[in-house]
């Protein structure tokens, strides 16, 4: 699938992946680090795939000694920081593919920002933890 990516001084992303889930999984985690090159604080309202029914910005959290996740309704990142969304923490889930999707497959992902143009990134699926 051909993705129409955007690039943006003020916004930069990197390392993004998406983990490799069974066929038929109805969720699917994606990570990255989003970094904001700007003197104010930027805010990730939410994401979009054409490839899923819905994108929700997640935290997991131990509490008892088990892991769970909740939604978060957005992300704040400061001026001149990064915020990595990695395993174990913040992430982007993708909820109900539109197909199966396995290692080496790009997935079209759009985020979107506060007052800011959306990026449009072309994440590359991967095996991996
Ligand atoms: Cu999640």
């Amino acid at each position: 699938m051909l993705c129409a990516c955007t690039r943006s001084a003020a916004i930069e992303t990197s390392e993004a992946w998406i983990r490799e889930a069974p066929p038929g999984a109805e969720r699917l985690a994606a990570y990255l680090v989003i970094k904001n090159n700007l003197s104010s604080a930027i805010t990730l309202t939410g994401a979009s795939s054409d490839s899923f029914a819905t994108v929700q910005i997640h935290r997991t959290t131990m509490r008892d000694g088990v892991a769970r996740m909740r939604m978060i309704g957005e992300l704040a990142i400061g001026p001149d920081q990064s915020q990595s969304l990695s395993p174990g923490g913040t992430h982007l889930m993708l909820i109900n593919p539109k197909e199966d999707f396995v290692a080496g497959d790009i997935v079209c992902l759009v985020l979107h920002f506060a007052g800011q143009p959306d990026l449009v990134l072309g994440v590359p699926v991967k095996a991996g933890r």
